[in-house]
């Protein structure tokens, strides 16, 4: 699939810090070790919607992932994925009576746009489910020469006991899995499965149903077994960083994990597994099923400057659950302003030390909230005492833009 146009990144003096990230695994706060190339995987959308805040919040959070890597002297290979076939997409096309990929390509088109407008660097390999079916087929094969397949009438389950280590990723007891797997997409009910849990990983046809003719059968692909595939076609195993939402968790990380290390024989899938906080509106975790959103492009459309809906996702530490407010969007826009006035002043302040501040802080588990605070401070003085040094409103403009892929031009 086609991904979308980087913005380009300004490159900084001196060198970041070794980026430490919070593992859902391991359940602290770790140093990433990348190679020179880091690699990074993070769950893209699902499009039969457009781009919520919660979207956006995500994948501001992965971009300064990347950026603090960059900042570090590493390449980035990023990886992000398009589930442009599930049962949302199909629901969709059945209540509004379009074509499911109608949909599809146009929330993809509107997701890249947004994406763009927001200053989201570009995953290098931007993949299709769709797309991805020959390769989602080979790795089921390889599971089931595993023994860790069998069928419910035509469909292909994972059989969770084929991992011994499983429950590894997200650490939840068999109740809270057995109700969280029923919420997000699951069949612990269905008749004829071993165990309750056991994921779906193709789905034979059904009448009405798109299906894609495979040495499986007529079918499509179950949603973990398409991150495996796309993610070990791209970047392999034992890659530095997994990432999405934390409604992600459980059961797509656990069963992604599980599928990968039993199809290969190789520990681990993923080096870090890595969470965002659910964004909320009005008491409710923001979701297209809820309805109970705010989009990117309305606001853009609205003329609200993208900047400053950006300003407004990274004023939340990304581990943190949240809730979008017009008050946070103001305050985001008083900021933007105050460090465009900032950055246009022909001296200020030295600014070296706030840059080491930026970098200190966002490299201990990206703590986005002090790095403003750092800018505003850098920003205040500025504003109301001047300074000496000629270079420092050019430098601050960089960092902002490097760091924090706030653009002040
Ligand atoms: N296509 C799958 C992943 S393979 C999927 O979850 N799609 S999605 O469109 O539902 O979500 C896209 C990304 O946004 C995921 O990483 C998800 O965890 C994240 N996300 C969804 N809702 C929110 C929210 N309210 N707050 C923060 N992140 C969210
Ligand atoms: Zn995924």
């Amino acid at each position: 699939m086609e991904s979308w146009t980087s913005p380009s990144v300004p490159r900084l003096p001196g060198s970041g810090r070794p980026l430490a990230l919070f593992d859902s695994s391991t359940q602290q706060v770790r140093p990433t070790t990348p190679g020179p190339e880091a690699r990074m995987y993070v769950c893209g959308i699902t499009p039969y919607d457009a781009t919520h805040m919660g979207h956006a919040a995500t994948y501001v959070a992965f971009d300064l992932v990347q950026r603090a890597w960059l900042d570090a002297g590493h390449s980035v290979h990023y990886v992000q994925n398009v589930t442009d076939i599930d049962d949302p997409l199909l629901e969709r096309a059945v209540a509004t009576g379009q074509d499911w990929r109608e949909i599809a390509q146009r929330e993809t088109e509107l997701f890249r746009t947004d994406m763009m407008a927001l200053g989201v660097l570009a995953p290098r390999d931007y993949v299709g489910a769709v797309e991805s079916i020959p390769s989602v087929v080979r790795c089921i094969q390889l599971l089931r020469e595993r023994g860790a397949v069998y069928a419910v009438d035509n469909d292909l389950y994972f059989d969770i006991t084929s991992d011994s280590l499983f429950g590894e990723v997200s650490h939840l007891d068999l109740t809270a899995m057995l109700t969280v797997f029923g919420e997000r997409g699951g069949d612990p009910d269905r008749p004829g499965k071993r165990h309750a849990l056991d994921p779906l990983l193709w789905r034979a046809e059904r009448h009405d149903e798109p299906a894609w003719d495979t040495e499986l059968g007529h079918g499509r692909p179950g949603w973990h077994i398409e991150c495996v595939a796309i993610a070990l076609d791209t970047i392999g195993m034992a890659f530095d960083v997994q990432g999405g939402g934390s409604d992600l968790l459980f059961p797509h990380h656990e069963m992604g994990a599980s599928h990968a290390e039993v199809m290969t024989g190789e520990w681990p899938f993923a080096r870090h597994y890595v969470h965002t906080g659910m964004v909320g509106l009005d008491g409710h975790k923001m979701s297209k099923s809820r309805g109970n959103l705010v989009f990117v492009s309305r606001l853009r459309e609205s003329g609200v400057d993208p900047m400053a809906i950006r300003l407004a996702l990274v004023a939340h530490h990304y581990r943190d659950d949240w809730e979008w407010t017009d008050a946070g969007l103001t305050e985001a826009q008083a900021r933007l302003e105050r460090w465009r006035a900032a950055a246009a002043l022909a001296a200020g302040p030295e600014f070296l030390p706030t840059l080491e501040r930026v970098r200190e802080v966002l490299a201990h588990d990206l703590d986005a909230p002090k790095a403003l605070a750092a800018i505003d401070r850098w920003s205040d003085e500025a504003l109301s005492r001047g300074g000496r040094n000629a270079d420092a409103p050019g430098l601050m403009a960089q960092t902002s833009e490097a760091l924090l892929g706030v653009t002040l031009r």
